[in-house]
């Protein structure tokens, strides 16, 4: 082939590359300023809209706080700051534990000493009503450096939950801008000792309560029930385990199991952000011993050893605790749903996948998320001519040529 031809290919196929690139990082940039209330579309599942709108003269989610009226049963001020890297609330990380009973009125105001990206406060796994959720860009603006708010919220679920900033939170939350929540059910019959295990990864060490090691459980003396809300604020899951007696998982994410039979000898996984309740009785001889993995331990001071576990069979066994894990499916007795999943009268279909592209004019590995319910359907993200679906709603409401499948093999 003559040169010439070669060098016309060349400059006819440079257009048909760089023109579709250059398309996909124009639109990848991210405006100065933006409207999250605006972005995508509304999905109803093939039900009625309901009036709900996104549109000017839509609902203000900045009005639907919680009692205005009425002084708080509990009341905190929580004032973050940021110092060498390190994240504290009200001098400390975690911060302080805040405690209530289930139908108290709870007021916290957040005070923002010094963090210049601006913080809020977060109650996960509550409900809570929206504007007190504590969403940066979403349900409340970000409180600035020597700015406060004040969120109120009664307390309607009994269980384990925590509190962390949802501001910048991949920085915030790991670096500490976090703390435990507990909601307490007043009819219930409280253990002897009640005690938060808030597990937390600071610079790669893990750590119990803020401490590495093995930190004391106190006022455990045998024959004492024991409740252990351990509280995963990594981004990962860990392992927990009890050497020296059986334990009993109460609530998973803050909802009671009914009837949790007693374990042995088994792991339980807690998730990200997850919250597992164990309950124990300290056996007679005082020592008794909870892992949650890379040497973080709470232990009764006889339970402590020297990395020897407890309970008197003298190691804790493998060094991530027993092998076998609780199938927390599987475990307690089901109770009834209180409708049939099988009867919805919306339904969403949702695929999640990655491939490359751009974010905000750099190379990256993005999300790809379709939602493909009745009978509006789109896929974004999805390759031209696939992205119209034709409804149906036999067997269940998808739209049947919607083929968001292919990926990228090195995404
Ligand atoms: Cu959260």
């Amino acid at each position: 082939m003559r040169d010439s031809v070669k060098a016309g290919i060349a400059v006819g196929a440079a257009p048909a590359v760089l023109g579709p690139l250059g398309y996909f990082w124009q639109q990848s940039l991210v405006p100065d300023t933006y409207d999250m209330a605006t972005m995508g579309y509304a999905d109803f599942g093939g039900g009625p809209s309901g009036g709900h709108s996104h549109g000017p003269g839509g609902l203000d989610v900045a009005t639907l706080t919680g009692p205005s009226a009425g002084n708080p049963e509990v009341s905190v001020t929580l004032t973050v700051r940021v110092e060498n890297g390190r994240y504290t609330v009200n001098g400390s990380s975690p911060g302080p534990e805040i405690r209530a009973a289930k139908g108290q009125l709870v007021q916290v105001t957040l005070v923002n000493d010094n963090v210049g990206d601006g913080v809020t406060l977060h109650w996960h796994g509550l409900d809570v009503p929206n504007a007190e959720d504590g969403v940066a860009g979403v349900t409340q603006d970000a409180v600035g450096p020597g700015r406060s708010h004040v969120y109120r919220f009664t307390a309607q679920d009994a269980g384990t939950y925590w509190y962390h900033s949802h501001q910048v939170g991949h920085e915030q939350v790991r670096k500490g801008l976090l703390g435990a929540l507990v909601i307490t059910d007043p009819a219930a019959r409280p253990p002897d000792v009640d005690q938060v295990v808030t597990v937390h990864t600071y610079d790669g060490r893990r750590t119990v309560n803020g401490r590495p090691g093995v930190v004391r459980l106190e006022r455990a003396e045998p024959g004492r029930t024991v409740r252990l809300r351990v509280l995963n604020t990594d981004a990962g899951p860990l392992r927990a385990w009890v050497t020296g007696a059986s334990y009993r998982v109460s609530a998973i994410d803050g909802r009671a199991v009914e009837q949790p039979p007693e374990v042995t000898d088994r792991s339980v996984v807690v998730a990200a952000g997850g919250r597992i309740d164990v309950d124990l009785v300290v056996p007679a001889d005082g020592r008794v011993r909870l892992d949650v993995g890379a040497g973080a331990a709470l232990a009764t001071a006889d339970g402590s050893g020297s990395g020897s576990g407890a309970g008197g069979q003298g190691d804790a066994g493998p060094a991530g605790g027993p092998a076998q894990t609780v199938d927390l499916l599987s475990y307690g007795v089901a109770t009834g749903l209180g409708f049939d999943p099988a009867k919805a009268d919306r339904n969403f279909d949702y695929r999640i996948g990655r491939r490359a592209g751009f974010m905000d004019a750099s190379p990256a590995c993005g999300g790809r998320s379709t939602a493909t319910s009745s009978p509006t359907c789109r896929c974004s993200w999805c390759r031209p001519g696939t992205s119209s679906g034709r409804p149906s709603r036999t067997p269940a409401a998808r739209c049947t040529r919607c083929t968001c499948t292919a990926t990228t093999p090195w995404c």
